[in-house]
């Protein structure tokens, strides 16, 4: 099993002077904290970028409100859906060179790169540029009645917000930064994004693409740094909405400051603890191998992934043991071997705290396959499975965000709809039954943004995601997102 070669445009791109995006223009950046960025499969530094300075985010922020004032509000609505289109045939035409930047920096899978980070990114694209031409308000009749036989009629108007701060996380660097700049440019909006400072790179190319796409100088900004920058781009008074998608307590953080900030409007998807139940008749087969594409896929590194199971306990033994038995055939390998089913977490951090967890499942549970660090360079663990010790074992509360499943035997629906609204979170849930009659009667009863039935983790661009309880505020795509990039102004006539 060995790596794929680089292609020589990406280790030219590795090779230049990073930093930043800002209007129009790749920037180094000012300031002298460099930051490293590590390729998760080796530990090895790959590149290294500059630390925004708060003169980097203020020019950002100043480049995009021009653009939102000027540039991009002078664009029609048809020829935006047209740039944001050909953006994303751009990134399709590219889509190998952004695959192994991406991977490089996040410890992806190269096939998950290929098939789903970039794939979808362009995917997701074109679904919002259709929205383009399609955002409107409405008209009304004013309800009261006339005093002197005069008349009113009124309308609404939807009007992009202003200049939107896109917060992005690690796992889905260029899919989640997508959906946030799509989301922005197609409603009038420009936008300044913060990439993790583990993932710097590929939004940074991205970003040069837009221009070439014929995205006004201003109107997509990457800024690039650690949480402080985050911090000056939610504190800057020309921000008028934050976009953020990233851990429960930052995005608690996140919303305090940005309310503090000028009451800018805050939109947060955040993680939670996501139950998957399966039913006394399910298809023990087919649900292993749906947990194990779902809870398992970038190791379990995605904020919707399943990672409580509730099992009818006549069902327990035999499916853990076959999640088990499949879990042992994965091949564990560098995210850029295309033979390698599993590959590294994503940071030396996230290794500590998912080894902090195996070490409590060791001496608290039992372990059905798993818990172990890899020995070899780069983040490596082994793909878990354990038994929790009763519906108050912490690991069936607490977002491991790894790949580990806990799993909990229950006896009737009752019972297992307590189990499953048992958390403060409320991202996702999903049913695996072949009797739908009951499926659609769990469904209401169950605290989730999203159910899935006989799947997990599976997003379109048609459908509405986001969390509930403290999993999140607002929702992404489907026509769902218009409401948190607009503004809408009523107007009323008199005649
Ligand atoms: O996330 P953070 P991190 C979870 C997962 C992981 C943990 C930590 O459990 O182990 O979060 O990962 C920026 N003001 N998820 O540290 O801190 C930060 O620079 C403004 C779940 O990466 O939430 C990054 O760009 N911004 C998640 C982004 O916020 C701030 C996906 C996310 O960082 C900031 C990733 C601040 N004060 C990790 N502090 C999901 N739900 O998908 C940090 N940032």
């Amino acid at each position: 099993m060995t790596d794929i070669q680089l292609l020589p445009a990406v280790v030219d791109f590795l090779a230049r002077p990073h930093g930043h995006f800002i209007d129009g223009q790749y920037r180094s950046g000012d300031s002298d904290r460099l930051i490293d960025v590590y390729n998760p499969s080796t530990g090895q530094v790959v590149s290294r970028f500059h630390d925004a300075s708060a003169a980097d985010v203020d020019s950002a922020v100043q480049g995009a409100r021009r653009a939102f004032k000027g540039a991009w509000a002078e664009v029609s609505p048809y020829e935006k859906g047209v740039i944001l289109n050909r953006l994303a045939d751009l990134i399709e035409a590219n889509g190998e060179e952004l695959a192994q930047l991406e991977t490089l920096c996040s410890g992806k899978s190269i096939n998950l790169s290929r098939g789903l980070e970039i794939a979808q990114s362009v995917v997701f694209l074109r679904y919002f540029a259709g929205w383009a031409t399609k955002i409107t308000g409405q008209t009304m009749t004013p309800s009261l009645p006339s005093f002197n036989g005069e008349r009113y009629t009124a309308f609404t108007l939807r009007e992009p917000v202003g200049v939107v701060a896109g917060i992005v996380p690690w796992n889905f660097s260029v899919m989640i930064g997508i959906w946030k700049i799509a989301s922005a440019l197609v409603t009038g909006c420009t936008i300044v994004v913060k990439p993790s400072e583990f993932t710097p790179l590929t939004l940074l190319r991205i970003a040069e693409l837009a221009v070439q796409a014929g995205v006004p100088a201003g109107a997509f900004n990457v800024v690039n740094g650690t949480g402080r920058a985050g911090q000056a781009l939610i504190d800057h008074c020309d921000v008028a909405k934050v976009a953020f998608t990233g851990s429960v307590p930052t995005g608690i953080a996140v919303g305090k400051a940005a309310m503090a900030a000028n009451l800018t409007r805050a939109t947060l998807e955040l993680g939670g603890k996501n139950p998957a139940a399966l039913l006394a008749d399910v298809d023990v087969d087919a649900a292993v191998a749906g947990i194990l594409q779902t809870a398992y896929v970038h190791q379990g590194q995605v904020c919707a992934s399943p990672e409580r199971l509730y099992v009818h306990r006549s069902k327990v033994e035999a499916f853990t043991q076959k999640l088990a038995a499949a879990l042992q055939q994965l091949k564990i390998g560098s995210a850029l071997d295309q033979d390698a089913q599993f590959g590294p977490l994503a940071n030396q951090a996230h290794l500590q705290k998912i080894l902090g967890y195996f070490e409590r499942a060791r001496s608290n549970n039992t372990v059905v396959c798993g818990a172990r660090q890899v020995e070899r360079p780069g983040y490596f663990v082994e793909p878990t499975v354990i038994l929790a010790n009763g519906a108050d074992d912490p690991l069936l509360h607490e977002e491991t965000f790894g790949p580990i499943v806990c799993v909990l035997p229950f006896d009737d629906e009752e019972q297992l709809v307590t189990l499953m609204n048992d958390s403060p979170f409320g991202l996702t849930a999903s049913i695996w039954t072949n009797d739908l009659s009951k499926a659609f009667r769990l469904i209401p009863q169950i605290e989730a943004g999203t159910v899935w039935v006989n799947m997990h983790t599976f997003l379109d661009p048609a459908v509405p995601f986001g969390g509930s309880k403290a999993s999140g505020v607002g929702r992404e795509f489907g026509s769902a997102f218009i409401d948190d990039y607009t503004e809408l102004k009523s107007v009323m006539i008199r005649f």
